[in-house]
């Protein structure tokens, strides 16, 4: 495959300054790697585990970001900060924002842009709910959020992460079968002629238990945890399995 999978740690509000001490934890309980590893703490620990990760294989990004360059937006942090300390990848769109904050397609595809404007990759969040997957509108409710939500972009230049709203901490991970029929339907939709190139993330409980049949989907490219990357030595676990 040309797809380099990624596995992503992503932290949402979690972890304090004495958590730093997970980075090496994490690397020394890491076997090999042939995938790209990332993590994604909370702001406050950004400029931190930038400082630690900066001389090791593993890259740092951010929860959210503006859409807007600087300016008067009172507690939003744009992505030319995260730029700044040592980020190279933002999440946009994650549903717990979406829900949470009431953010539309619309606002996420310019937050995507303004990533990608300062060198960033997105990684964009879809996915279904419960409601829309049994009344069996999963797979245009996920396409509709991804013709919203995708800037202009070459396919190595973003990341999809789809993450059934439905298997979000909850236990819950979708099957292999459902999650290689998603992201078939994703690469399917994608309006390029480099689909071949985009590289879809599943998320949504993922764990050492359910990853590796998970992650054998041909259309899976890698992983974005929750829970699971909180603690170093099973977030390695996930990583040593890639
Ligand atoms: C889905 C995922 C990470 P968890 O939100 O983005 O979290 O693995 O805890 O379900």
């Amino acid at each position: 495959t040309i797809r380099r999978p990624l596995i992503a740690g992503n932290w949402k509000m979690n972890g304090r300054l004495a958590d730093t001490a997970w980075v090496e934890r994490f690397q020394d309980a890491l076997v090999a790697s042939e995938v790209d590893i990332l993590v994604c703490p909370p702001a406050t620990l950004l400029h931190a585990f930038g400082e630690l990760l900066a001389s090791r294989a593993i890259a740092l990004g951010a929860q959210d970001c503006s859409p807007e360059p600087d300016g008067a937006y009172t507690g939003d942090i744009s992505a030319g900060m995260l730029k700044d300390i040592g980020c190279s990848y933002v999440i946009v769109g994650h549903s717990e924002r979406r829900s949470g904050h009431g953010e539309s397609d619309a606002l996420i595809r310019s937050k995507a842009e303004a990533a990608l404007r300062e060198g960033l990759t997105p990684i964009i969040c879809i996915g279904e709910n419960l409601d829309e997957r049994e009344v069996g509108r999963a797979i245009e409710t996920v396409l509709a959020q991804l013709a919203g939500s995708l800037p202009e972009a070459s396919a190595e230049k973003i990341v999809i992460a789809y993450e059934p709203v439905w298997a979000i901490g909850t236990g819950r991970s979708a099957g292999p079968d459902e999650a290689q029929e998603m992201h078939a339907a994703i690469r399917a939709a994608w309006p390029g002629a480099d689909a071949q190139a985009l590289r879809i993330l599943y998320g949504g409980s993922v764990k050492p238990d359910n990853a590796g049949e998970l992650l054998a989907c041909p259309d899976v490219d890698g992983a974005l945890v929750g829970g699971a990357s909180l603690d170093p030595r099973v977030f390695a676990r996930l990583v040593n399995l890639s």
